[in-house]
């Protein structure tokens, strides 16, 4: 079995005490960090969430895997990005009201960060008044990045980029992202900008903020 494999077996059997090892041993064998990221972890929380769909599993079961995930991203971290040390300006991220999902957003933080902005995570179930007084407190600002999974919660994210937008503070761009998310949608909210991944949402907060 290729150390992918094992990796996306770890991952959906929600086996957090070897992914670490797994993770060192597939970067060992010279194995793009990119590559184990998206083919490794990614697809396998599609899998996962397949499974879901089909009641195959359950919410504890998607827990363990996502928490799985959350532990091998951490020995990747590292490995992934330019580590680009000039600073690109302040960038505000965190996950709509409502919403719990936060590895993609984690994920977003990370290659944004690697871009060589300073992040400012807010969590996961983030309601627009907080996205608005970090705003107010971070006044040179230059990306605030909005993320949600739930077609549920895509209602909220409007309401945050409308509220973020009429805030009275400017000199940023919004951009927003997530699985149920598409360009159609950013434009009819008036969001800055749309990305479906974490690499493009990283090289758009940069576009954005030159
Ligand atoms: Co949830 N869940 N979940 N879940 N969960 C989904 C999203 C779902 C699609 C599963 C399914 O049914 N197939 C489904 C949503 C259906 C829908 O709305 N259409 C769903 C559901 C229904 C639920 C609950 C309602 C289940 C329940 O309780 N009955 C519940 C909701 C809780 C809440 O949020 N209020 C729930 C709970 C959970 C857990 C807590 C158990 C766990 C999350 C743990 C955590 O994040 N800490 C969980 C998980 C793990 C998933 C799946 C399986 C995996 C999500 C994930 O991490 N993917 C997911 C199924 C799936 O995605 N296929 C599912 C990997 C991650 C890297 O991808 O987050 O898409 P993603 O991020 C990508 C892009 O979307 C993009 O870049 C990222 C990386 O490339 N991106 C951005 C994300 N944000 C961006 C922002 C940007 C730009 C790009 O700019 C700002």
């Amino acid at each position: 079995m290729s150390k992918i494999q094992e990796i996306a077996e770890a991952i959906e059997g929600g086996k957090s005490k070897v992914i670490g090892g797994l993770v060192e041993a597939a970067l060992a064998e010279g194995i793009d960090p990119l590559k184990i990221l998206n083919e490794g972890m990614i697809a396998t929380m599609g899998v996962v969430g397949e499974k879901f769909k089909k009641a195959e599993i359950f919410v504890p079961e998607m827990l363990v895997a996502a928490r799985t995930m959350k532990k091998g991203v951490e020995v990747l971290k590292p490995k992934l990005g330019s580590g680009a040390a000039t600073s690109a300006g302040k960038c505000i991220i965190g996950t709509v009201s409502g919403d719990l999902h936060d590895i993609g957003k984690n994920l977003v933080a990370m290659m944004i960060e690697s871009a060589g902005f300073e992040v400012i995570d807010l969590g996961v179930d983030v309601p627009a008044d907080s996205f608005i007084n970090t705003l107010k407190a971070n006044p040179d600002t230059k990306v605030v990045a909005v993320s949600g999974l739930l077609t549920t919660t895509m209602p909220a994210m409007k309401d945050i980029v409308g509220a973020i937008k009429n805030s009275g503070q400017k000199g940023f761009k919004v951009i927003i992202g997530g699985a149920p998310i598409t360009q159609e949608f950013a434009d009819q909210i008036g969001a800055d900008g749309y990305s479906a991944d974490a690499a493009s949402a990283a090289a758009l907060a940069k576009k954005l903020a030159s």
